[in-house]
């Protein structure tokens, strides 16, 4: 009888209550030795039967429970044997040297190349419309059929395949990843007072001046790079673009953040210069030495750190501190690093949350850091985007202290669940966990988290069964299974967003097309051709969101139909239609271009810089706009980011440049600010 009285207390007051008519507390003990009267009383049978519905409810309840909260996908992985992507793996990856597939011109691994060689040439500035047959059974080489026929039913079924792919992946993991944790955070025992003596001698490393330190370890120290110049017509108009861009800069910005080239003012940010330090690698790779020269004098002059003024962490690092050790590798002048180990401890503040996810501001003067005003969340793509530069700094120092703190925010992250491998926009840097309910995006605030799992696998050597590539691998199959879509006319291929981590909005950031070149970087490095086909759909569609514009520029946000009866498959809000200058469908062009040697590519991207020059370019400068819908009416917005000279223009030079290989990519990665960083093989 004990069981059966269990049963009985399990039930809340309130349903007791409500079954019997009772209110008050004697009342409620009362009717609580009737319930159970009544259930002493009810025949064997009749209590087994009500047992075993209650069991089946339980389970039924269960059953829908989302998956991801069911199954724990870290326990999976602890079953050991070799991870499948080595099939591809083996023929471009077993000598980190040796990459077949760019040793051909125009030619890709397997049977599918076709489909990054046959980009939309010329013909394509007029809208070209296209139904799904032709995507299948037109030239686009598929190498997996199956899974190209799951994409071709999308949205109506999600690709069945690919989720069978992940799961075989996270089954055959050759090391318990656990195990791998485990160790590097027990390497964080005394991480903090490591920190703490760090940042209270900004000026130091070991114990002794930056500069002691460096010329300690001379003969490890980067050795200047070789470029030639601009050696095409479109080169040089990107060089000419540059220095028009630059003059208006120097003219009435210099020192300052950014220009604002309409009304030939500065615009002020963190004070940091932002587009000399973006600018730095830009002028070295074009070679313009003059320019790269007095950028330089002002860097080691006037470039100072100690200002009491808030910064954000992630900002910062991609542009300073990635410009900085960008222009380092590439010239070799030590004064580069030495600003980038001064600032790099200066950042480190953010680090001492109790969780060690970072906060998103710094104080550079204080040296102290905070959560943003706002909110108590930073940006998951923010804390997830500092990873390249921090552990370059310790790799060129030779101080390792900056890539541990990132590696603790890499193991929390991998930690902490996520749903189909994506991650909502917002994490507390106090709790480190993600925020209930937050948006899943590729676009703002998610972007390149997903671009850095990828990128920081190829920093690091590209080892097999890395938690980044796993958590990479995973990401992507839930970007193909929970946010790709096709529109339903012109089956254009889109990456929507989850609201509240559930609901799906057909908008898709033009920040989200960093995406295909990304994916094919990473196909290129032994993903499956799954990543391929996603890479080159998108990679269509974003040029669409260019080519439909009466100005050939893209939108900041652009939108996709769901049914039919919406009047055009891709549509532009009034307040989304601005133009920031930004960078994301260029860098992808290059990495198509430098990946495949096809160069439809570059005259997709001299199409879109043709636009530019017609409608961004002022007098003093190139400016946002306010409205890319109506040429009559841009409404220019006057400012001149910084990562219009860091990222736009020099993807543009790299995209028209006569040698596809003018940065080697098995060579150097860049940062999501358009820096590259040399690539560590061990
Ligand atoms: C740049 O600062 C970086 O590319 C960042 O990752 C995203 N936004 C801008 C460019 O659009």
């Amino acid at each position: 009888m004990t069981n059966i009285d269990h049963v009985a207390l399990t039930l809340s007051p309130t349903s007791i209550t409500s079954i019997t008519g009772g209110v008050g507390g004697d009342e409620s003990n009362l009717s609580r030795k009737s319930l159970r009267r009544s259930w002493n009383q009810l025949p064997r049978c009749q209590r087994n039967l009500i047992i075993m519905a209650l069991t089946a409810f339980i389970f039924t309840a269960l059953l829908f429970l989302p998956g991801d909260q069911l199954i724990n996908l870290k326990d999976i992985r602890l079953k050991p044997a070799a991870a499948p992507f080595h099939i591809r793996r083996e023929s471009t990856l077993q000598n980190p040297h040796h990459h077949p597939s760019i040793e051909k011109e125009n030619e890709l691994p397997g049977d599918i190349s076709a489909a990054v060689a046959s980009p939309m040439t010329d013909e394509s500035r007029l809208i070209k419309t296209k139904p799904a047959e032709d995507k299948l059974d037109g030239g686009v080489a598929y190498a997996d059929a199956n899974f190209a026929e799951n994409v071709a039913k999308l949205p109506e079924t999600v690709a069945v395949g690919n989720v069978n792919g992940i799961i075989d992946i996270l089954n055959n993991v050759e090391q318990p990843i656990e195990q791998n944790l485990e160790n590097t955070i027990s390497d964080t025992s005394n991480l903090r007072s490591e920190l703490e003596e760090a940042i209270r001698q900004p000026f130091k490393l070991s114990q002794v001046s930056i500069e002691s330190h460096l010329e300690s370890m001379d003969t490890q120290l980067a050795k200047a790079q070789h470029f030639h110049g601009a050696t095409n017509e479109r080169q040089s108009a990107v060089v000419a673009a540059f220095k028009h861009s630059w003059a208006g800069y120097k003219k009435y910005a210099w020192g300052h953040d950014n220009l604002k080239p309409v009304s030939q003012t500065a615009h002020e940010w963190f004070g940091l210069g932002l587009s000399i330090v973006d600018s730095l690698d830009t002028m070295y790779i074009m070679g313009l030495e003059d320019e790269f020269n007095e950028a330089r004098d002002w860097v080691k002059n006037s470039l100072h750190f100690h200002t009491n003024r808030d910064v954000n962490l992630f900002e910062v690092t991609i542009r300073v501190l990635g410009g900085l050790l960008s222009a380092y590798h590439l010239s070799g002048d030590k004064m580069f690093l030495v600003k980038a180990t001064e600032l790099g401890n200066r950042l480190l503040p953010s680090f001492l949350s109790p969780s060690g996810i970072p906060y998103s501001d710094v104080n550079l003067g204080e040296r102290s850091a905070h959560s943003p005003k706002w909110s108590p969340d930073s940006s998951t793509s923010e804390v997830t985007t500092i990873q390249l530069e921090f552990r370059d700094l310790s790799r060129s120092t030779n101080v390792p202290i900056y890539e541990r703190v990132v590696n603790v925010v890499n193991e929390k992250i991998h930690a902490l669940d996520k749903s189909h491998g994506l991650v909502p926009i917002f994490i507390n840097a106090n709790t480190g966990t993600f925020r209930n309910y937050a948006t899943i995006s590729l676009g703002a605030r998610g972007d390149s988290y997903y671009e850095y799992l990828l990128k920081q696998w190829l920093q690091t050597g590209r080892k097999d069964n890395d938690n980044l590539i796993l958590d990479y691998m995973q990401a992507i199959d839930g970007v193909l299974t929970q946010l790709m879509r096709r529109t339903p006319r012109e089956h254009w291929v889109y990456i929507g967003e989850l609201i509240n981590g559930h609901d799906f909005k057909p908008k898709m950031d033009h920040l989200t097309c960093y995406l295909p070149g990304t994916l094919l970087l990473g196909h290129q490095n032994g993903m499956p051709d799954s990543h391929l086909l996603l890479a080159k759909d998108l990679l269509d569609t974003c040029y669409q969101t260019y080519l439909r514009q009466p100005t050939q520029l893209a939108a900041e946000i652009s939108y996709f139909a769901l049914n039919d009866k919406e009047e055009n498959d891709i549509y532009v809000k009034s307040n989304d239609a601005h133009n920031l200058l930004r960078p994301e469908f260029i860098e992808s062009l290059y990495y198509f271009y430098a990946l495949t040697g096809n160069r439809s590519y570059q005259d997709m991207g001299w199409n879109i810089f043709q636009a530019f020059e017609k409608h961004s370019k002022v007098a003093a400068g190139y400016t946002s706009l306010g409205n890319v819908k109506n040429t009559l009416n841009t409404r220019m917005r006057d400012l001149m980011e910084s990562f219009w000279l860091s990222e736009t223009l020099k993807y543009f030079y790299l995209l028209f440049s006569d040698n596809r290989k003018e940065i080697d990519l098995d060579k150097w990665v860049f940062n999501s600010e358009g820096h590259p960083l040399p690539v560590y093989h061990q």
